[in-house]
This record gives C-alpha cells, sequence and structure tokens, in this order.
C-alpha cells in the first residue's frame, strides 16, 4: 500500500501572512475579508493573522520574502488585482507579480499563495471577488492551509 502525504484542512495553530495591494481597493479588501473568514473558519486563530497592506501587486513579492523569512508564518497569502483595461503595463504587473511570489515559495520554503485576480475589466474582477464566480481569496485561504499541513506532513514522516 502505497504511503500517501495529505495536507488536513485544520487550521489550528498555524500563524499566517496576508499581504494585500492597495490598488483596485474595491477589489482587494473584498478578497481580503474572504481569506481572513475562511482561514478562520478553519480554525486559525484572529490573533496568529498578520495583515499588511502593499501600493501595488508589483510590491508583494519583496514584503511577502521579507514575511516568509522570518520564520514566523506557516504560509503566506498574496492578494491583488490587475485590471488590463486599467493599465497598459498590465502584462508586466502581473508578470512580475506573479513570476516574484513563486521565487519567493521557491526560495525560502514557506507555501506562498498567489491571490492576483489578472482580469480584462472590473466586472470579470468583481465576479471573482464574491461575485457570481465565488471569491478568491477564500481559495487563497484554503490553498494556504492545505499547503501548510502539507509541507509539515512531508517534514516529519
Ligand atoms: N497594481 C495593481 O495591483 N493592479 C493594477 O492593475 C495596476 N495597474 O493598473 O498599473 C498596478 N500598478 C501599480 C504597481 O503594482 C506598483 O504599485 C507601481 O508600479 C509602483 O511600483
Amino acid at each position: 500500500m502505497p504511503k500517501e502525504l495529505k495536507g488536513d484542512m485544520n487550521g489550528q495553530g498555524l500563524h499566517v501572512a496576508v499581504i494585500v495591494a492597495r490598488f483596485n481597493e474595491i477589489i482587494t479588501r473584498k478578497l481580503l475579508d474572504s481569506a481572513v473568514e475562511t482561514l478562520i473558519r478553519h480554525g486559525v486563530r484572529d490573533e496568529d493573522i498578520t495583515v499588511s497592506w502593499v501600493p501595488g501587486s508589483f510590491e508583494l513579492p519583496v514584503v511577502a520574502k521579507t514575511l516568509a523569512k522570518t520564520g514566523r508564518y506557516q504560509a503566506v497569502i498574496c492578494l491583488g488585482a490587475v485590471i488590463r483595461g486599467e493599465t497598459s503595463h498590465y502584462d508586466m504587473v502581473a508578470g512580475q507579480a506573479a513570476g516574484g511570489i513563486n521565487s519567493v515559495a521557491l526560495e525560502t520554503g514557506v507555501p506562498t499563495i498567489f491571490g492576483v485576480l489578472t482580469t480584462e475589466n472590473m466586472e470579470q474582477a468583481m465576479n471573482r471577488a464574491g461575485g457570481k464566480s465565488g471569491n478568491m481569496g477564500a481559495n487563497t485561504a484554503v490553498a494556504a492551509i492545505e499547503t501548510a499541513r502539507l509541507i509539515e506532513a512531508a517534514n516529519t514522516a
């Protein structure tokens, strides 16, 4: 029987950093509220969640790296909204945020969750921030807990 490593969805005792971009705050605040609510629903204590605001999605990776390197957090969640209609440098901001966040995860070993919406327009962003397509903030909270627990299981197996 092969051994299976699994991350459970018990958030008790986890310390989670959430970094959120102020750019398009009308969207990102909804992502934040949903992420925090979902973390708490899975047992993460309110006082074990640290929220940091950054100017835009481009700044998410550097703050994520700083927080991940402290060793105080089992997961880091990055939240932002990059909307194509609003900017000509959409591709650069979105690409650098994604690549940077991935690098933080790989360099530090701390699960660093990509919660940056990349959409064509504001309506699509609204749909994914609590509208008809759910809320990506909640998905990031679930991904953070599961990945943190899986890494814990891998390290203790
Ligand atoms: N930042 C975002 O998070 N979303 C955007 O859509 C966006 N636009 O449109 O440009 C954006 N730009 C700001 C960027 O993230 C940095 O804060 C800025 O370039 C300073 O480094």
